[in-house]
């Protein structure tokens, strides 16, 4: 286990402004935390037998420009997240490799478009889960993996590496606070009240809905990762009560300011 190179990959992640950084052993996808788990060949191990520990990072997605979606705001900042995310896991691997522990990124998403999400919308690998395995926090209701800094406003990328770093502990304790707001929210109706991984996302109607925003080109959705009450950034930005989001005559500059932005940029 090489603590140095660990110590190094941090600091590498320090430089770019990595704010959420967890280690995996990739024997922890043989002893999953709950079941129903994914089948053997979405292990990191099945897809890069070199791997030996997998590093995921996280990038936050700010809640002001989540709060006026559906918008052009919200597309243009996770397209910017997706670009950092493939950028800093593709130079991480590289940082590895070049030191000698061969190493791959993998992409954010990994699919082709909605059109291919609509056929089949699993990809080859879960970084959800590998974020899970990380320490870097646990399932919600949503189906989302909630941390205590960003709550689900966080995106994750993976870096698969033959180097043994190191594992982080897993989180402990349970984030999710079953308020149901997101079940309540979600305009598709998509999400029940279950824990994951008993109740799953309808992705057929969630995908749909995105397919409708996308069509206007202000997909994604993303309202049952802005409403979620978890978070460490709900205080930075003065957003602790949640009635923000239903009580336009209560917060009618904040309302204001998101009917705004909808109004532009779309079709
Ligand atoms: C496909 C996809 C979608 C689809 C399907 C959604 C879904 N819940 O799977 C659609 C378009 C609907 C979607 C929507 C959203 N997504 Co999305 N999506 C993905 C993507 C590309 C792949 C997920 C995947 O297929 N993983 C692989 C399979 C193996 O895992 P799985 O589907 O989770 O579950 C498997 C196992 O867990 C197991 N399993 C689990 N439970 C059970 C139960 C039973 C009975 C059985 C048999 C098996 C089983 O089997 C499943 C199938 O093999 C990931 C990126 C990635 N590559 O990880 C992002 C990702 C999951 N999405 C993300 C986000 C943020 C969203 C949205 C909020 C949209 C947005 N950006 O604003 C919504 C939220 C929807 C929701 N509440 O679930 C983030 C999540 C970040 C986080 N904090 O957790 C990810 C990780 C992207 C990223 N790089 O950060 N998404
Ligand atoms: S992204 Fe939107 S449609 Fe999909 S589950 Fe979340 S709230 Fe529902
Ligand atoms: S909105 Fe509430 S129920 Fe949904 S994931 Fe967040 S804490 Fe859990």
């Amino acid at each position: 286990m090489s603590e140095d190179l660990l110590q190094a990959v941090r600091k590498r992640c320090k430089k770019m402004e990595i704010p959420l950084v967890g280690v995996a052993s990739v024997e922890r996808w043989k002893d999953p935390p709950f079941q129903p788990w994914m089948a053997e060949e979405f292990y990191p191990q099945s897809i890069f037998p070199q791997a030996k520990s997998v590093i995921v990072i996280g990038l936050p997605i700010s809640l002001p420009v989540l709060e006026t979606s559906p918008s052009i705001y919200y597309r243009e900042l996770y397209n910017t997240v997706n670009s950092l995310l493939d950028q800093y896991t593709y130079r991480l691997a590289n940082f590895l490799s070049d030191m000698g522990h061969p190493s791959v990124f993998v992409p954010r998403d990994g699919y082709f478009g909605i059109k291919a999400l609509l056929k089949n919308p699993v990809a080859f690998f879960s970084h959800r889960h590998a974020a899970l395995l990380a320490g870097l926090g646990n399932f919600g209701t949503n189906n989302m993996l909630l941390t205590p800094q960003y709550g689900p406003r966080v995106r994750f990328g993976s870096v698969f590496t033959a180097a043994e770093l190191p594992p982080d502990p897993l989180q402990k304790e349970e984030l999710c606070t079953r308020c149901m707001r997101c079940v309540r929210m979600c305009p598709a109706r998509a999400l029940d009240e279950k824990d994951y991984p008993q109740g799953l996302t309808d992705k057929k109607s969630c995908t749909a809905h995105s397919a409708e925003l996308n069509s206007r080109g202000i997909s994604p959705c993303g309202i049952c990762i802005k409403v979620c009450p978890v978070g460490e950034d709900r205080k930075l930005y003065g957003r602790e009560d949640a009635s923000v989001y239903s009580r336009k005559d209560r917060f009618p500059e904040e309302h204001g300011a998101w009917e705004h932005v909808r109004r532009y940029g779309g079709l």
